[in-house]
């Protein structure tokens, strides 16, 4: 665990949208951006982005594992590790929300993860089959000697009826809790919307630690590092952050307020 974290906190870059959002979302950080440094849609820059912003880890899909990371040079690969996203899905299909395999363990390991990740989608009709898969995942993860992190988002159709909406403090703080009772080291949970909830969902994952979810890219910078004050204060690990960052106009500015925040 200590790979990917700094001084026992962690800063990831997030960097598996062009999965899950597609390339839209990062045209519309190019065209938002006025500064030197933004062009989102090419996975080089987010790895640049991820060496000088200094970040403790990047998050990455397989391929650009594969196509990018691993033939970026040494000294970049070891001030940044890689946290691979093992399964991923796109946005297109109105179906129940499941998040397919995509990467093993050991493929994971030979491309040269520090860690591994996995999004459990909390309450969908097909959250048994990513529960035993993710099982499968801790284990694997475990015998190979890294660390796994829990993407817990709710999400559903039985998440709405039954909570309202997937940010509901009471099921995200469930989410955090199932982490914990499969036995990943580290959760990636959305913000609650305030600190209160925000500490139970802290306390329930226990040991596992909580790492924010950046969320969707606020209109000002300083709302988002509010929240990231907030989840600091009440006892979260780090953030993982991608939005927030690589959609900004200034990417390296946003991340120095960042890391002020959180390595204080
Ligand atoms: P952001 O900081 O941009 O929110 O990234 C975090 C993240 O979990 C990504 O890893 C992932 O691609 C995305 O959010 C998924 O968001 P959603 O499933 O809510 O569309």
């Amino acid at each position: 665990m200590d790979k990917i974290l700094r001084n026992g906190k962690a800063l990831f870059l997030a960097y598996d949208h062009g999965m899950e959002h597609g390339p839209v979302e990062f045209e519309k950080a190019h065209e938002a951006g006025d500064h030197e440094f933004t062009d989102s849609l090419d996975p080089q820059f987010i790895l640049d982005l991820a060496h000088r912003g200094g970040y403790t880890a990047v998050v990455l899909q397989k391929g650009l594992a594969q196509d990018y990371y691993d033939v970026w040079g040494a000294d970049e690969r070891r001030e940044v590790p890689l946290i691979i996203k093992l399964n991923g899905r796109t946005n297109v299909p109105e179906i129940e929300p499941f998040s397919p395999l995509i990467c093993t363990v050991p493929e994971a390991v030979e491309l040269g993860a520090s860690a591994v990740g996995y999004t459990v989608y909390v309450g969908s009709e097909r959250e048994a089959e990513m529960l035993e898969i993710f099982g499968g995942i801790v284990e694997d993860a475990h015998s190979a000697g890294i660390p796994v992190i829990g993407w817990m988002y709710p999400r559903g159709k039985w998440v709405t009826e039954k909570y309202g909406k997937d940010t509901n403090p009471e099921i995200v703080a469930y989410g955090a809790r199932v982490a914990l009772e499969v036995g990943a080291d580290m959760a990636k949970i959305k913000y609650t919307g305030d600190v209160e909830s925000f500490t139970r969902v802290v306390k329930s994952a226990g040991r596992t630690k909580v790492v924010l979810s950046g969320g969707e890219k606020t209109e000002k910078p300083e709302d988002f590092l509010q929240v990231v004050k907030d989840v600091m204060a009440v006892g979260a690990t780090g953030v993982a952050v991608g939005r927030n960052v690589w959609k900004s106009k200034d990417p390296l500015k946003v991340t120095e307020e960042i890391k002020k925040i959180i390595f204080a």
